[in-house]
């Protein structure tokens, strides 16, 4: 009785997150698949108690899987995606391969499960900086409206994978004689790389056209899909700090209606699923990714009404990166697709 489950990208930072989290939230799996690459196979790994053994993830891996979570990179979902949804599969893509595509539900449960109904074998799973974000912004729209969004973030190095951590705990240890030489950091196949530790960079991703990154179109771009507010008036910076984990996030907002106070933003957000607030100056109570890490939670805290626009608000949106911002939402749009009865039951 259960799904048999493929992950890909079954050692790497969020594919391990996928595995623990599949266990904690006791997820109905009859057969786990931890799929990587040809170099991983052949390694053992225990998963609650059973001891995998971690297989190439080729296409005739995917025979008789219910539901594949992709998490090995945008290249590798784009080669196995299809084959896995040809052979059955539903996929649950956490890479930026086929977020934008037209016929792929973005999903955040809270804000946009119904999208799930229209899915034709891939669901994409929405960057970590957007999905923490939209998971504030919903409510507010619900209940108030949403005009205009400017959002500056401050990314942890996670986001850029297990190399960029090392680079930072290196460069930590190294940072008086500056010796340790960046090579990861902004985007490892940039040109040029900076030093994280002690060091804020203002580059995540490549850049477009236009001058801004390609990690804040995203956060343009799905913030409009996954609300489906294509007219949302959004611009964001994208910026990475020195933190291991937990993205932190700026965000500005400017609402609809009139006379909206501050105690209704924040009663409404403290009653908002998978929010937590963490709101009172007064006892320098406010989210920090400190504490954010490993915590399942989107934590919202000092929000002020903006000096000059009675409609404009501030907030600050902190959450672990590596959970909600993407094993967490994975794992919750196919809980999502079982009570939708999409994926059916065995
Ligand atoms: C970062 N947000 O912090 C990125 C990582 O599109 O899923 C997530 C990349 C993605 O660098």
């Amino acid at each position: 009785q259960g799904y048999t489950v493929a992950i890909v990208g079954a050692t790497g930072a969020v594919g391990q997150k996928i595995i623990e989290k599949l266990v904690e939230r006791s997820f109905p799996y009859k057969t786990l698949k931890l799929l990587a690459s040809k170099k991983s196979a052949g390694k053992q790994v225990e998963v609650d108690g059973s001891s995998y053994t971690i297989e190439e993830a080729t296409p005739e891996a995917f025979e008789g899987v219910d539901v594949a979570f992709f998490s090995a990179g945008g290249s590798i979902s784009k080669v196995l995606a299809k084959e896995a949804s040809n052979r059955g599969a539903i996929v649950i893509d956490n890479t930026s391969a086929f977020r934008m595509d037209k016929d792929t539900p973005l999903v955040v449960p809270e804000v946009n499960k119904q999208a799930l109904h229209e899915q034709t074998g891939i669901i994409a799973n929405p960057n970590c900086s957007t999905i923490q974000m939209v998971c504030a912004l919903e409510p507010i729209r619900q209940k108030f409206g949403l005009t205009k969004v400017i959002v500056s973030t401050y990314q942890a190095v996670s986001g850029a994978g297990a190399a960029a951590i090392n680079e930072l705990t290196t460069q930590s240890e190294g940072i008086k004689d500056k010796q340790a030489k960046p090579e990861i950091l902004p985007v490892k196949s940039a040109e040029k790389h900076y030093p994280i530790a002690g060091n804020v960079i203002p580059q995540i991703d490549v850049f477009t056209e236009d001058g801004f990154t390609f990690e804040e179109h995203k956060m343009m771009d799905e913030t409009k899909k996954i609300m489906s507010l294509p007219n949302l008036a959004i611009a964001a910076t994208c910026v990475r700090v020195p933190v291991v984990t937990g993205h932190s996030e700026s965000v500005y907002v400017e609402v609809d209606q009139e006379n909206v106070s501050i105690d209704q933003l924040k009663q409404l957000l403290a009653n908002s699923e998978g929010i937590t607030l963490q709101d009172a100056p007064d006892q320098q109570f406010y989210p920090m990714p400190y504490y954010a890490d490993g915590k399942d939670d989107v934590f919202v805290g000092r929000l002020r009404k903006d000096p000059s626009n009675d409609k404009g608000f501030h907030m600050w949106i902190v959450s672990d990166n590596l959970l909600k911002g993407a094993a967490l939402n994975s794992i919750q749009i196919a809980e999502a697709l079982i009570a939708e009865g999409i994926l059916k039951e065995v």
